[in-house]
């Protein structure tokens, strides 16, 4: 039965990645009568679709997972520090099996349209078939990283051979054995693709655009014996990253870079990039993020690692970022990402000296070369959080469009509601904590429940953030992104993304500040009775 006898069901989610897994299970908690909608065939979001060749956690897995269950923390055994995508998607069958999660999902459903109806207080979503479906709540779990884009490079369809973002990996071209292999792209998927098909590929020609600053991940396999301690410091390791300003397991130092003696600072820079993760990045000086010339410091340490591992110079120069320093981006892990370019098959074409003109037939014309391959690779990277909204035609009261609220900038309430829009939460929205993305998911689906909760006892059939509310949030995200050297480049983490109109000017797309403080202030709203949403009782009778 569902809350109002009208109604298809009380909840659609919109995913059926963790953020949609861990939803359901939450609202059947509730007891609501909940449906998943999936496009692709199974559940596991990103590590469904990106099952590239060297998919894998550049965070520690254990840290990197559900904490709220002890029976799944008990019952899960990982065989590496990092684990790689199969693995992980495993992880997430695991989940959805032990919960019994799928026999409320739907799978090859892309949800199309998504409407407000103000007068039965309920939504009605559509699927690409057209078929429709209505509820009360609706929550979105679509992830930050769906919206594959591919290059906006003429011709880019032309390619008579398998050509494919990394996302949409084809099961047949797993072996690339002896191939001739374009890749477009060097971010943290591009890195992880080269190294591992460096090892098989007849020859590789990389595009590269904007070098990316990257450094050792240094994975390891898991023994049985220190899975059993990692089991036994769970509780540990979660408390540490909920109480760390990204959520990661990594503390940053309390020190300043300029706080220190020149040997003590080497001293520190050695050990941190002497281990595995993002201890180079996280455990850096405190002001690595906000010290231009901290910054410059360690840009310049990692610079002289790059130029250790790569024999040609001229090649070490092009793989050093110029424009943009440590840590300003998302810094992607390798293991021989270097190496791949002191392999005589692999070259490295940098786009700024000679541009990529057009994808032809048979391959990729530079100003300067036609290039022929058997397989083009895309990891061009995805209209990154908002793209997930802008591919579903949500529309709120009065029929208006999430992409004419958002038209001036993003604006929400919390990172997880949004003006006009009642009954609707985002998982993983914009402006919500990115950091480690599995605790932002507990704590977002966590309050959206006790909300959903809260709703259920006041009798409350919709609810919204008020203006001020929205207002002042929008206001404390802006100001939370102050003083970020992140924030003054331009990568999916500002919402700029070249090959989509609309994105190629900086945005706020997420929370800047601390997940101490972003809980914090989500906790006082719930405290004081969300005094910042407006809440519509149900008339007596139309709660059936
Ligand atoms: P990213 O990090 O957005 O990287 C995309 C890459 O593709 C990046 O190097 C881009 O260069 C390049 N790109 C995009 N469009 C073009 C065109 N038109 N021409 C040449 N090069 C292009 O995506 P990833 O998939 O690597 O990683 C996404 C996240 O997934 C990552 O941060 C992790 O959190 C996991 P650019 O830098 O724009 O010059």
């Amino acid at each position: 039965a569902t809350l109002d006898s009208t109604l298809d069901y009380d909840v659609l989610v919109i995913g059926a990645g963790q953020s949609g897994m861990y939803s359901l299970y939450r609202m059947r908690e509730l007891g609501l009568k909940t449906r998943v909608f999936e496009a692709g065939s199974g559940e596991g979001g990103t590590w469904f679709w990106n099952k590239y060749p060297g998919a894998r956690f550049d965070s520690e897995s254990y840290s990197y997972i559900f904490s709220f269950s002890q029976e799944l923390l008990d019952e899960w055994d990982w065989t590496e520090h990092f684990a790689g995508q199969a693995e992980t998607l495993r992880y997430c069958q695991f989940f959805a099996q032990k919960f019994d999660l799928k026999r409320d999902m739907q799978f090859n459903t892309s949800i199309t349209s998504a409407h407000w109806r103000d007068d039965s207080k309920s939504w009605i979503l559509t699927d690409a078939t057209g078929k429709t479906y209505t509820s009360r709540f609706v929550i979105t779990a679509m992830g930050i990283l769906n919206q594959a884009t591919l290059p906006n490079i003429p011709g880019v369809h032309d390619f008579k051979g398998p050509a494919f973002h990394t996302s949409r990996w084809p099961d047949d071209a797993s072996t690339l054995n002896g191939k001739r292999v374009g890749i477009i792209g060097t971010g943290a998927t591009a890195i992880q693709t080269i190294q591992e098909i460096k090892k098989t590929v007849g020859s590789l020609t990389v595009f590269q655009r904007t070098p990316n600053w990257t450094a050792p991940l240094r994975n390891t396999k898991i023994t049985r014996e220190e899975m059993d301690e990692i089991r036994k410091q769970y509780p540990t390791i979660f408390q540490n990253c909920l109480d760390s300003y990204a959520c990661f397991i990594h503390q940053s130092d309390t020190r300043k870079t300029f706080d220190v003696t020149p040997e003590e600072r080497e001293k520190h820079y050695e050990d941190i990039y002497s281990q595995a993760g993002f201890s180079k990045w996280l455990k850096n000086f405190a002001d690595l993020g906000t010290d231009r010339q901290a910054n410059e410091l360690f840009s310049k340490f990692v610079a002289n690692k790059i130029r250790q591992r790569v024999n040609d110079p001229a090649i070490a120069e092009k793989l050093i970022p110029k424009n943009h320093g440590f840590g300003t981006r998302r810094v992607p892990l390798e293991g021989g990402y270097y190496e791949a370019f002191n392999q005589a098959n692999v070259k490295l074409v940098d786009i700024n000296e000679n541009p990529i003109i057009k994808i032809t037939e048979t391959g990729i014309k530079t100003q300067d070369e036609d290039f022929e391959f058997d397989i083009i690779i895309y990891a061009t990277g995805f209209d990154a959080v908002t793209g997930s909204f802008n591919a579903v035609d949500f529309r709120g009261i009065d029929g208006k469009k999430l992409t004419d609220e958002w038209s001036d900038g993003i604006q929400t309430y919390l990172g997880l509601t949004v003006l006009g829009f009642p009954n609707m939460f985002m998982i993983m929205g914009p402006h919500q904590m990115f950091g480690n993305i599995p605790r932002s998911i507990e704590y977002a689906v966590g309050w959206v429940a006790d909300f959903i909760e809260y709703c259920l006892k006041q009798g409350i059939v919709s609810a919204e953030p008020t203006e001020e509310g929205v207002k002042s949030w929008t206001e404390h995200v802006h100001s939370c992104a102050k003083g970020l050297l992140s924030n003054e480049v331009d990568s999916w983490m500002t919402g700029v993304n070249k090959n989509v109109a609309g994105k190629q000017k900086r945005t706020i797309a997420r929370y800047n500040g601390p997940a101490p403080g972003y809980r914090k202030r989500c906790d006082e709203v719930k405290d004081r009775g969300y005094e910042d949403l407006k809440m519509t009782a149900a008339a007596s009778d139309t709660l059936k």
